[in-house]
């Protein structure tokens, strides 16, 4: 009898030691999901392995990724990269986008899942000026394939610099605007450009990433992509790849083409000697010709920007103040360095990927491409061989074979 009595006394003792700790583990679990994720998207984000860095790199640290237990993986900070473990290259998508383009970026997103990404499941980061709402998260995360991470830029890489006169660069805008130059008055456009050129490749979310394909709001992937276009990149050894080209407007842009000459002149070992300066200049060099490859889309290797060569020539430019006393875009910008510090056959035009960004379409020429990738543009639309566009110069100047 005193046996029984004791025995039940261990084991009540247990039951309650149990329920003890079981409320303590979940009460700590629900803080941290919440501190991580904001209540609302707490569930899916755990089932997508959502993660949200800015100027710290993770805000979750390992101890509270150990807790997560399964989904350690997807949170750890320092990981290598998603699909390391299965031979992948290390890429991910990567959009800069407001709150406010939330229903312009799905549609952008939901294209480049369904056409490609539901076969490869490469991870998604979007990063902003400002936090991302939860239902900004809670949205993309329920349409994205792979994992997905939200990063808040740090504040020095989307203001002015020291050098910078704030009064100059306010008047250079007021200019603009008065002589109707496209985003001419507009203050976080110039953030924007300087941050597409010289910082979103250091942010901490892009650390263990060598690829990257960019996605903007308002844009459309019109055909499959039935191959890996990252092992593509890589295999083939391509370091810049795009779709459209087109010719900047000048006046944007006014003295960068003698900057980056000074450039050139400083530092002559940084200038690939198999280089395309054809392509970007119809006099060997003494002036720009205005081309460069639109760069709301890209998928370009992230360790060309963080290479000595670019980043000197990024910090050169950023010295010179044309971001904000002119309105240099980070298109023209990335498009004369890969022209000139790459060789030639580093830049590759995907003449199969049928995308758009307003106002214009590349559309594969090519029938057997067109029919193949279920493309749904119309071929007529293509802008490659258009006046305005810099697709002719881009197939002589690589002695290409125009499709018929
Ligand atoms: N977070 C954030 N993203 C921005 C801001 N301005 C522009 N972007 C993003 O930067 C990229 C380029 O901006 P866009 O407004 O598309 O500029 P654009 O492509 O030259 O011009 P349109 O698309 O024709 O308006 C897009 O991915 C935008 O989402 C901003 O102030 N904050
Ligand atoms: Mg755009």
């Amino acid at each position: 009898m005193a046996v029984n009595i004791s025995k039940r006394i261990i084991r009540l003792g247990l039951l309650s030691s149990f329920i003890l700790l079981s409320v303590v583990f979940l009460s700590t679990h629900s803080k941290v999901n919440e501190f991580i994720f904001g209540s609302s998207v707490a569930s899916d984000a755990v089932a997508k392995g959502i993660t949200e860095g800015g100027e710290k790199p993770s805000i979750v640290d390992k101890n509270a990724s150990k807790d997560l237990g399964d989904y350690a993986e997807h949170f750890a900070g320092d990981m290598e990269s998603t699909g390391d473990s299965e031979g992948k290259p290390k890429a991910c998508f990567v959009s800069l986008v407001r709150n406010e383009a939330l229903w312009d970026i799905v549609p952008s997103i939901q294209q480049v899942e369904d056409r490609f990404n539901r076969n490869y499941k490469y991870p998604w980061v979007f990063l902003n000026d400002v936090p991302f709402t939860d239902e900004f998260k809670h949205v993309v995360s329920n349409i994205v394939s792979g994992s997905v991470e939200f990063g808040i830029i740090p504040k020095e890489h989307w203001s002015y610099p020291n050098w910078i006169d704030q009064e100059k660069a306010a008047k250079a805008r007021q200019e603009m605007a008065e002589n109707n130059i496209i985003y001419g008055g507009s203050e976080p456009y110039r953030h924007m450009c300087r941050f597409e050129s010289g910082f979103f490749w250091r942010h901490p979310l892009l650390k263990k990433f060598n690829w990257y394909w960019r996605v903007e709001p308002s844009t459309q992937l019109y055909c499959d992509i039935k191959y890996d276009v990252f092992k593509w990149m890589q295999e083939h050894k391509k370091v810049y790849g795009f779709t459209i080209s087109i010719r900047e407007y000048e006046a944007t842009i006014k003295t960068l083409w003698e900057t980056t000459k000074q450039f050139m002149k400083e530092y002559p070992n940084y200038i690939e000697k198999d280089n395309m300066m054809a392509f970007i200049s119809d006099d060997n060099g003494k002036t720009y010709n205005l081309c460069h490859f639109w760069s709301n889309f890209e998928i370009a290797s992230l360790d060309f920007w963080r290479s000595d060569r670019y980043k000197t020539y990024f910090e050169y430019l950023d010295k010179a103040g044309g971001f904000f006393y002119e309105r240099w875009g980070d298109a023209p910008v990335h498009s004369i360095a890969a022209a000139l510090m790459l060789r030639k056959d580093q830049i590759h035009y995907f003449a199969d990927i049928g995308y758009h960004h307003p106002p214009y379409s590349n559309c594969p020429a090519d029938n057997k491409l067109w029919s193949e990738g279920r493309c749904s543009c119309n071929q007529k639309n293509d802008f490659t061989f258009e006046g305005y566009s810099c697709g002719t110069k881009f197939y002589e100047v690589n002695g290409m074979k125009r499709p018929t």
